[in-house]
């Protein structure tokens, strides 16, 4: 069924204050609207998050935490923080939670900070294999402070290789083991991987930035009791606005070095209104209709994997059993930005992604990437799933064929039916 938008954004100053940031915002507005979103980092905030995200909190300094601050006048600032706290431990079941980094990349620049010294070991999957740029890439922090043994998944199978893993780590004996995935359409055997730390006496911290979402909802298994340290990021599967988080099961160990890591180790004051719209993403993740949500993102990931299989084209590890895909583009002989900018032109937005084992620089690797937490989001299910999937299926065909504009045009008038049926949860005035 067709979900139908339930609020009306307004701009009650802007428009008149600064007309040039209004109408770009009005322009990304029709973009979103009338786009199929499968980037699968993204999803849309509700109007309740961007109401709290948009409010005179960002007037306040607030370092510190809680009963701890730095400056006066952070009452009702304490109030919020620690709601947003209390949510977040129950709705992961962590003992340990540290609400304040700004982003994915600050709250695992804290954990690092926290748990090595510069030029310790680390071993992290590797960006090729599907790992994050902070998991060890030479052009990040990460990979300039740290000694980095990256791992790699399997050749044939393309899924982690636990026992390479333990043989991996056994020669390095890292420090700290990074666990979780931006591009790895599988779930990860998270007490297998805390075996393995154990065996070299790393920390085990593991990135769920990607799924933490589906976590939320019992869609995938928790990584929280097996890792030392946990983070994560809010706007992906969580759909809340942009944040980092991070988490623990042993709030005794954990406390004061996160705590001091994130603050004054690696921010200043901590950005309120993001709290505040953290609170109320958390809020809405205690739901039980975000089960519902989160079991129909994996559901529907799965029908657009199927139908594009269907249709003849190969999938890294033959499917997904979490949100994303990833489609090797080699058979048809094409290239990813190619495909990302064809795309674009037909009302599907994904990204071009390195699939394992790429010979193809990263600039323009061979393959793209897709996921279904934003069309989920607008309502969308199984049935538009195969139709999303015959979309990119025809979308590559003619770019394979070098077929003209007029195929082109038949798939936006395609897509366009899509997200005309399936709006965006809110209107703009
Ligand atoms: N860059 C994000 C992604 O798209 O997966 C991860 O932070």
């Amino acid at each position: 069924m067709a979900a139908s938008p339930t609020t009306t954004l307004t701009f009650e100053v802007l428009d008149s204050a600064d007309p040039e940031i209004a109408e770009l915002i009005r322009r990304e507005y029709r973009r979103q609207s009338h786009t199929l979103e499968l980037i699968p980092s993204e999803n849309l905030a509700s109007a309740a998050i961007l109401e709290a995200l948009g409010t005179l909190l960002t007037n306040k300094y607030a370092e510190g935490y809680p009963g701890r601050r730095y400056y006066g006048g952070c009452e009702v600032m304490d109030q919020i923080e620690t709601l947003a706290q209390e949510r977040a431990r129950r709705l992961f079941g962590a003992a340990y939670v540290n609400v304040q980094p700004h982003a994915g990349s600050q709250a695992n620049a804290a954990v690092y900070a926290a748990i090595c010294k510069p030029g310790d070991r680390v071993m992290g999957m590797d960006l090729s294999a599907g790992g994050h740029l902070t998991h060890g890439s030479p052009a990040n922090f990460s990979g300039k402070l740290y000694e980095i043994h990256s791992y790699l998944v399997d050749r044939e199978t393309e899924l982690i290789d636990y026992d390479a893993l333990q043989r991996q780590a056994e020669e390095v004996r890292p420090k700290m083991l990074m666990v979780g995935y931006s591009a790895y359409p599988r779930r990860i055997d998270f007490a297998r991987m805390r075996q393995i730390a154990d065996s070299v006496e790393a920390v085990m911290v593991t990135d769920m930035a990607h799924f933490a979402g589906l976590v939320a909802g019992d869609a995938y298994p928790t990584p929280i009791p097996d890792s030392h340290v946990v983070t994560s990021t809010t706007q992906k599967t969580l759909r809340g606005a942009w944040g980092g988080l991070i988490l623990a099961a042993d709030e005794e160990r954990w406390r004061k070095p996160l705590d001091s890591a994130v603050f004054p180790g690696t921010q200043g004051g901590p950005l309120m209104h993001a709290i505040a719209a953290k609170a109320v993403c958390f809020g809405e993740a205690l739901k039980p209709e975000f089960k519902d949500y989160a079991g129909s993102v994996v559901e529907n990931a799965r029908a657009m994997a199927a139908r594009l299989m269907e249709r003849g084209l190969r999938l890294t590890t033959g499917g997904t059993d979490n949100h994303l895909m990833l489609v090797d583009l080699r058979p048809l002989g094409l290239k990813g930005r190619q495909v990302q900018d064809a795309a674009d032109r037909v009302g599907i937005t994904l990204n071009s992604n390195a699939i394992p084992y790429d010979e193809a620089s990263k600039f323009n690797p061979s393959g793209i990437r897709l996921g279904s937490p934003s069309v989920t989001t607008r309502g969308m299910g199984v049935g538009e799933m195969a139709e999303i999937g015959d979309c990119v299926a025809d979308l590559l065909e003619a770019l394979a064929g070098d077929r003209g504009e007029a195929e082109l045009d038949a798939i936006r008038e395609r897509t366009l039916t899509l997200t005309n049926r399936f709006p965006l949860p809110y209107a703009l005035s």
